[in-house]
């Protein structure tokens, strides 16, 4: 049984019987490419939420309302992406077989192929929406086929053709790009079509993975492979509320949030407030049955 830690993202200290979504941290970045610090993503990203308020003017809801457990971070082995992701997995699926939902704090964007081999042998017909700057759609990146460059393409291994729907993209190779057409759904550049692929979806299980980076680099700054232009903050937080309040979420994750290279910390602030909202947004109420 997973407990609370006392270090908790703000009001998501439901207990472990009760709570319906369960987020956990993975501070990792062995396979950063450009400029690593996202280990140190998931515990900038608590401490800030203490600066946001509970409730949502957006949403009208308040997390004092929902039942969110935040499990804490794991203690992964830098170094090794094997072991790694033997561990995510490992929590993710303890999480999913009580009957609840794992939202995960990266961390590079390699750690969602961990929390997603969980929901793929959980959900086996799941589908994943993707938010992205980088189409992540390499077969190996530096002769590496585990690295936050190729995190979609595993994901892809596992699920085959048709069942990634990928938002925001303005960067990849040129290979990369000819191998998503035939292979993925790509949105280049912002968030339009959401709408039309969330009803698409209708009730089918989604894998939700956010990587801030899909934000301007004026927005969010803190982040190890800046893309210039990435959509708006209002723009992401319109999109992630559509999707989990809309679609049937059944795991999800944050990442790429790096701190150090924003000394102002408005990248924590950014990344919190919308974990905030997708926490929100989800069907976490006390009071319903889901
Ligand atoms: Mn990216």
């Amino acid at each position: 049984m997973l407990k609370p830690q006392i270090d908790v993202y703000m009001g998501c200290d439901a207990p472990w019987e009760e709570a319906k979504t369960v987020l956990f941290g993975a501070p990792f970045d062995s396979t950063t490419s450009n400029r690593p610090g996202t280990r140190f993503g998931p515990s900038a990203l608590r401490r800030e939420s203490y600066g946001l308020e509970l409730y949502s003017p957006y949403q009208d809801k308040d997390l004092s309302d929902c039942a969110v457990l935040d499990s804490g971070d794991l203690e992964l082995p830098m170094g090794s992406s094997v072991l790694a992701l033997e561990e995510i997995e490992a929590r993710a699926a303890e999480i999913l077989s009580a009957g609840k939902r794992p939202f995960l704090l990266g961390g590079e964007h390699l750690v969602t192929l961990g929390a997603f081999r969980a929901v793929f042998k959980q959900y086996p017909d799941v589908h994943i929406i993707h938010f992205d700057a980088h189409a992540d759609l390499r077969q190996e990146y530096l002769g590496v086929e585990l690295s936050h460059a190729c995190v979609l393409r595993r994901c892809w291994d596992l699920t085959g053709d048709g069942r990634i729907f990928q938002f925001g993209i303005r960067s990849g190779d040129r290979s990369e790009w000819q191998w998503g057409r035939d292979h993925v759904t790509t949105h280049p550049f912002d968030l339009e079509g959401l709408e039309e692929r969330v009803n698409a979806l209708g009730d089918k299980s989604v894998y939700f993975t956010v990587d801030l980076d899909v934000l301007d680099p004026s927005v969010f700054p803190g982040t190890g492979t800046p893309e210039p232009g990435g959509v708006s903050f209002e723009a992401l937080r319109r999109a992630v509320t559509l999707v989990c309040s809309r679609c049937n979420v059944v795991g999800c994750d944050v990442n790429e949030l790096s701190p150090p290279y924003d000394p102002s910390g408005v990248s924590n602030a950014v990344a919190a407030k919308i974990v905030r909202e997708m926490l929100l947004a989800l069907d976490t109420s006390k009071n319903t049955s889901h």
